[in-house]
């Protein structure tokens, strides 16, 4: 049914975290605060998140684990509001939970699908997760009962967003923030690597998981909505169609098989686990 569908991969049982202590906040929408003070170690400490971005409940075992992988470049001041505010609203989940930043060097057009199988990947290295949650740091999650893990089928998290007045632009749409079981990613064999430039990577990636025979799934609108923080249109890649078109030729050996990438830094910081890379 839709229900058991929706309902998370790992849904907690007997003596383990429960998902309720967000109930009181159910029906008031969240903003971020768009002027944060920078304080990393401050916030890392109030909220006892551990050095890399980690957090898991103290009290209870939550059943299963997420990454969170953020691609980046140059916009540091969305980074900081993203981050401040992240951590508190994953917390009123209860997930046992990792925060990734994954920054494209500057020498090219920036891959967003590509930035997420590096992200993916190095996640892998530190750690056997189970879900993972793609997303853009520019969206902002409003309804705590967002729940930031997987759902037996893939997730399109972002299908309300503000800018879009809440609407869905398109039913294909799986683009924003999306999650995704660690099995159902590498079946599909990640994003494509080919995109370079702003457009069509979140739709080849839900054309892989037609292919595979996964249906998504969205939670009910007002669950879903999201706050856009505001920034300049980036410069579409004119070859997006033309990758699209051809995109089924490469399911197979463009992705996670064929994924070559530098890191030239990694570090721990103290909100999230950051790594540099050339791609
Ligand atoms: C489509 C793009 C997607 C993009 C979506 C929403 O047209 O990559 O718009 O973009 N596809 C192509 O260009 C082929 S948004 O308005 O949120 O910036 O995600």
């Amino acid at each position: 049914s839709i229900a058991s569908e929706l309902e998370p991969a790992y849904w907690p049982k007997i003596n383990s975290c429960k998902l309720n202590s967000f109930e009181s906040k159910k029906s008031t929408l969240l903003y971020p605060n768009e002027n944060p003070k920078i304080d990393a170690q401050g916030l890392a400490q109030k909220y006892n998140v551990q050095i890399g971005g980690a957090w898991k409940p103290s009290d209870c075992k939550p059943l299963f684990n997420v990454a969170i992988i953020l691609p980046y470049r140059n916009r540091l001041k969305q980074l900081s509001i993203f981050i401040n505010y992240i951590h508190p609203y994953l917390q009123l989940q209860n997930l046992d939970y990792t925060i990734f930043v994954i920054e494209q060097s500057k020498n090219k057009e920036f891959n967003r699908g590509k930035l997420f199988n590096v992200g993916f990947t190095e996640a892998m290295k530190m750690r056997n997760f189970h879900c993972f949650i793609f997303q853009d740091i520019d969206l902002i999650p409003q309804n705590p009962e967002n729940i930031y893990t997987c759902s037996r089928l893939p997730r399109h998290m972002s299908s309300s967003v503000n800018t879009f007045r809440y609407n869905l632009p398109y039913s294909g749409l799986f683009g924003g923030a999306i999650s995704i079981t660690k099995q159902q990613f590498q079946q599909v064999n990640g994003f494509s690597n080919v995109y370079f430039g702003w457009g069509g990577e979140d739709d080849d990636f839900y054309s892989r998981l037609q292919n595979k025979g996964y249906p998504i799934c969205r939670f009910c609108p007002d669950v879903a909505q999201y706050y856009m923080l505001s920034h300049k249109k980036e410069t579409p890649n004119k070859e997006r169609f033309t990758y699209l078109k051809s995109g089924s030729k490469r399911y197979d050996t463009d992705g996670l098989r064929n994924l070559e990438y530098k890191v030239l830094d990694q570090k721990l910081e103290p909100l999230y686990s950051w790594f540099l890379v050339d791609i």
